[in-house]
């Protein structure tokens, strides 16, 4: 049988390496649909196109190799856009491919007319139509290439007619389709980075997702300059939690230790991190900053110095140039303000806390505390995000991902289940808001399906619960209808899937129904009704944000008896 373009196009996904293609079928994607059953690579059938950008995403964000994921002509792509996003906001490398009707009735406005190429402009480094056989190859190369040069999203138009038209040449070059490389900061960078260290005392080192991999080099120069590390939370997961230099996060999930530190130190030393939220970084104490990506340099924070490079090279570089410093005490003071945080930690997440209610952040530290050594956690947004980056102990094996850009709601399922086809035996567990799931809650049925034994964790407090606190945070009361929902029986519906589901009402019940759900062979819901009205802690409280709670709550009250 003669080779279609269709074919040209798996061809090269196979030779890189995919092994799934995220999408669900229509009458246009057909030919990309045969291509693929006849290919080593596997159709995973999701049940909303949105999961499958969300899979695709999930997948490269863990492994920093190129997601697909696939949805037809007009709606079948529209749902595609939002999931994308994910990857994009995290520099994740996904190839978004979209069906299109046949070429002769482009701009005739017929039946599911989009026009792709603007559709997905926003959210792609690169959009372009196969537009015939004579350019197909050339048009797919430059795709890959974008996604992985750029870290993001590249698209393709597939009008029916061109994939399935018969192929003119395969794809060259193929060896030059891979993640970037790693590469060191120029040795004269390198240089003036050590001497401005030299000359100052205490040090705070902060660490991004560009850390990865370099957790080695990260201990070395932290022995080596008695300065603590802190993270982001897209960092959270290189070092075990009780490793003595991993004094925690920043922001809204950190800690005081960590807010102290920075506001006190003479430099923060801003490593493989884009940290957006300039107002927990120093207003005026110099910062360095090193990254791979030139321009992300100096824009959060005010910065003495920018260095272009990754950050293991770049470190083993300045470990061997940068002075040793012996005085600890600055190190000691962060170490005993951080265990009394910790200790803080510790009996808000203990499940004895209250008889009768299971407040939130136990419902984090359990689910940490029964996990394997090496699992992944896939966060959701909103309050729930904040109890899980915030009391989960991460071991240093294991990886925890999220839409901490994007900040989506109901976007971890989708990306767990991308992450769970890449290895069924690995222990993947999606923490979601209530919101959360019942947005994208189809997609367990792409687990059930595909028999992804992925762990659902569902705080239930029958709310958008951050929605209340962000209400209430600028003075306003909270609009409990637009707000509070009823949930279903999240139980009968894991079992109406086809999937397992367990309960906690009481906090005697909870470590129970996580033992089970991570027992069972498949995937489960675990229903945990928690308290709605807990408040978490902020690092930083201002003065004017309790003034508004208080404005806040007032105004509920008068709206209680006055109903106005
Ligand atoms: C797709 C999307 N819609 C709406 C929002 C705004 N938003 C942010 S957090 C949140 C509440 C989420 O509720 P839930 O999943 O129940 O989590 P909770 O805050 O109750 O833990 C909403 C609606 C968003 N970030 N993303
Ligand atoms: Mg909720």
């Amino acid at each position: 049988m003669a080779q279609m373009v269709a074919d040209v196009l798996v061809g090269v996904l196979e030779q890189i390496g995919v092994r799934q293609v995220f999408g669900l079928i229509g009458d246009s994607l057909n030919p990309l649909g045969d291509a693929v059953r006849r290919s080593k690579i596997e159709w995973i059938g999701v049940r909303h196109e949105e999961g499958a950008a969300l899979a695709a995403a999930g997948q490269a964000k863990l492994t920093g190799r190129l997601g697909v994921c696939a949805g037809t002509t007009g709606p079948g792509s529209t749902h595609l856009v939002a999931g994308l996003y994910e990857a994009a906001r995290d520099h994740a490398p996904v190839l978004a491919l979209s069906g299109d009707m046949p070429s002769k009735l482009r701009g005739t406005d017929y039946v599911q007319t989009t026009e792709p190429n603007l559709l997905f402009r926003d959210v792609c480094l690169y959009t372009e139509t196969v537009s015939s056989p004579a350019q197909a190859s050339a048009v797919i190369h430059q795709a890959i290439s974008a996604a992985y040069a750029g870290r993001g999203v590249a698209h393709l138009t597939l009008p029916q007619d061109v994939i399935s038209a018969k192929a003119d040449g395969g794809v060259t070059s193929v060896a030059t389709l891979r993640p970037l490389p790693e590469f060191a900061a120029s040795a004269t960078d390198v240089s003036t980075m050590a001497r401005q260290i030299d000359a100052v005392d205490n040090i705070v080192i902060m660490c991004g997702s560009g850390c990865h991999g370099a957790a080695d080099e990260l201990r070395a120069l932290s022995d080596r300059l008695k300065a603590p590390l802190i993270h982001s939370v897209k960092g959270k997961d290189i070092m075990p939690f009780d490793d003595p230099r991993w004094m925690g996060g920043i922001g809204m999930i950190g800690t005081k230790a960590v807010y102290e530190a920075i506001m006190h130190c003479d430099l923060l030393l801003m490593l493989g991190t884009d940290y957006p939220y300039s107002e927990f970084l120093p207003h005026k104490g110099s910062v360095i900053q090193v990254d791979e990506r030139a321009g992300v340099l100096g824009r959060r924070a005010p910065t003495a110095f920018g260095v272009v490079g990754s950050v293991r090279p770049t470190l083993k570089l300045l470990i061997e140039e940068v002075a040793a410093k012996n005085d600890g005490e600055f190190f000691e003071r962060v170490t005993s303000e951080r265990r009394k945080w910790d200790e803080m930690l510790d009996k808000q997440a203990d499940p004895k806390r209250s008889r009768d209610r299971i407040h939130p952040q136990a419902v984090a530290r359990a689910v940490s505390d029964a996990a394997k050594r090496d699992a992944v956690f896939i966060i959701d947004t909103g309050l729930n995000t904040l109890w899980s980056g915030n009391w989960i102990r991460q071991s240093g094996s294991q990886r925890i991902l999220g839409s901490f850009n994007n900040c989506g709601v109901g976007t971890a399922l989708g990306q767990a289940n991308g992450i769970q086809v890449l290895d069924r035996s690995r222990q993947i567990i999606a923490i979601c808001g209530d919101g959360g799931f019942n947005m994208l809650m189809c997609e367990l049925l792409t687990a059930v399906h595909h028999k992804l034994p992925v762990k659902v964790i569902v705080y239930n407090n029958s709310a958008l619960g951050l929605i209340f606190l962000e209400a209430e945070g600028v003075g306003l009361p909270a609009f409990r209808e637009a707000i509070e929902f009823p949930n279903p029986d999240f139980v009968a519906l894991a079992r109406a899937c086809g999937g397992h589901g367990f309960k906690a009402r009481q906090p005697d019940e909870l470590h129970g129904a996580i033992a089970e759900a991570f027992a069972v062979d498949g995937p489960a819901i675990v229903d945990c009704v928690v308290a709605a009205d807990e408040l978490p802690n902020v690092p930083h409280i201002e003065l004017d944000l309790a003034a508004h709670y208080a404005i806040a709550k007032v105004k509920e009250a008068v709206i209680a008896v006055t109903g106005r």
